[in-house]
């Protein structure tokens, strides 16, 4: 059962919600009655209420500030994970994730074929093993398993995914910052990840998977057991989707993943469930991105979200936006690209028109 001294930290994270500012997901559905029906609740792994909702409460500039402590936490805290789920993807407490459907990518286009406002364009997905939890109940050694089972399937890649595997702790923190700077490495230190004990053991289990290319790439126990991300300068998203939809195909013969009938392919953070697809662009609108409330709302109108040029929780370089699809549950993997594409399309006809 949940220990008389983890109520008491759960209550004083409860209350340091609660007397913030935050305009977090967390904090709107986190009332005192959810609280206290949750409170005293475990997942068969032994994870309670605190391993999900500490990282929205120490930081109240979260955005969400929900993750799941293992796939289990999305049934058992339900009440909590439902109604928030609900608001950041549409996706009802009575719907079912479609099956998995990659489509055509030759049904998508060149989002600037004349190259005049994407400079790059990335597709990624998040995979977790089954029969793994997620960050904060993992040990040290299966963290290790994990990134033995992923760097040796990544390592048997052929064609243009072949690449290799660079341990995190091998690398030298010059290499580590230009590859970040390059927008092909997590960042270091990310607060919300480590108030949600996903930074643990760091940097055991972590790395990076990549082709010499650089335009296929894989991260390795970061926020996610594997992250796939496929990437390359200018518009082309037809080509950046294939080389990933390859990718997982050919991932999805060697390791078997955490997916759940309801919710898909499960992941640490609820706003990645789902298809788990984030398509992206880097963009620049001058005169849209001008006056950023109405980039925002042009964005929202198409579901699209926001970012900045270093990713979540970062600002706009040389007006460089990131924007991308919002949600990714509840639709194909198919649907969340074309629901990218035409919102791209829509902002590139505001901007010239
Ligand atoms: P994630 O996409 O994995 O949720 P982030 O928002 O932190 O996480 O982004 C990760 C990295 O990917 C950041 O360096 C970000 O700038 C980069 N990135 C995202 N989209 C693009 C893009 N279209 N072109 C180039 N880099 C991108
Ligand atoms: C926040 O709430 O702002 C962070 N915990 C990030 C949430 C969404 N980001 C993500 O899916 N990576």
């Amino acid at each position: 059962h949940v220990t008389q001294e983890t109520l008491m930290k759960m209550e004083e994270a409860f209350d340091q919600l609660n007397t913030s500012t935050s305009q977090s997901l967390l904090k709107k559905y986190l009332n005192r009655f959810v609280f206290d029906t949750l409170k005293e609740i475990q997942t068969p792994l032994g994870a309670n209420l605190l391993d999900c909702i500490q990282s929205g409460c120490e930081n109240p500039d979260s955005g969400i500030g929900l993750y799941a402590s293992d796939p289990d936490a999305y049934a058992v805290f339900n009440e909590l994970f439902d109604p928030l789920i609900e608001d950041y993807h549409g996706f009802k407490r009575s719907a079912k994730h479609p099956k998995s459907n990659w489509g055509n990518p030759n049904d998508l286009k060149n989002l600037d074929p004349e190259g005049k406002y994407v400079v790059s364009t990335r597709v990624r997905c998040g995979r977790s093993l089954d029969t793994y939890p997620f960050n904060p109940l993992l040990t040290e050694a299966q963290y290790l398993e994990i990134e033995q089972k992923i760097s040796t399937a990544l390592k048997s890649m052929q064609g243009e995914a072949k690449g290799t595997y660079y341990p995190l702790k091998l690398m030298t923190p010059v290499e580590q910052q230009k590859l970040i700077d390059d927008h092909f490495l997590f960042k270091e230190g990310d607060r919300f990840l480590q108030s949600a004990q996903a930074c643990r053991f760091w940097p055991d289990g972590r790395g990076i998977f990549y082709n010499p290319k650089k335009t296929f790439l894989a991260w390795i126990n970061e926020e996610d057991h594997v992250r796939l991300i496929s990437m390359q300068a200018g518009g082309d998203l037809r080509e950046v989707y294939k080389r990933l939809m390859d990718v997982v195909a050919e991932l999805d013969k060697l390791l078997v993943f955490a997916r759940s009938d309801r919710l898909g392919y499960l992941t640490f953070c609820p706003t990645n469930l789902g298809t788990t697809i984030r398509a992206s662009v880097h963009i620049k609108l001058p005169k849209l991105s001008a006056d950023k409330e109405k980039l925002d709302k042009a964005a929202a109108k198409y579901n699209l979200q926001v970012r900045g040029t270093s990713g979540e929780h970062s600002a706009a370089k040389d007006n460089v936006y990131d924007i991308s699809n919002k949600r990714r549950l509840g639709l194909t993997e198919f649907q969340a690209l074309k629901e990218m594409s035409d919102g791209i399309s829509a902002l590139i006809k505001m901007e010239t028109s």
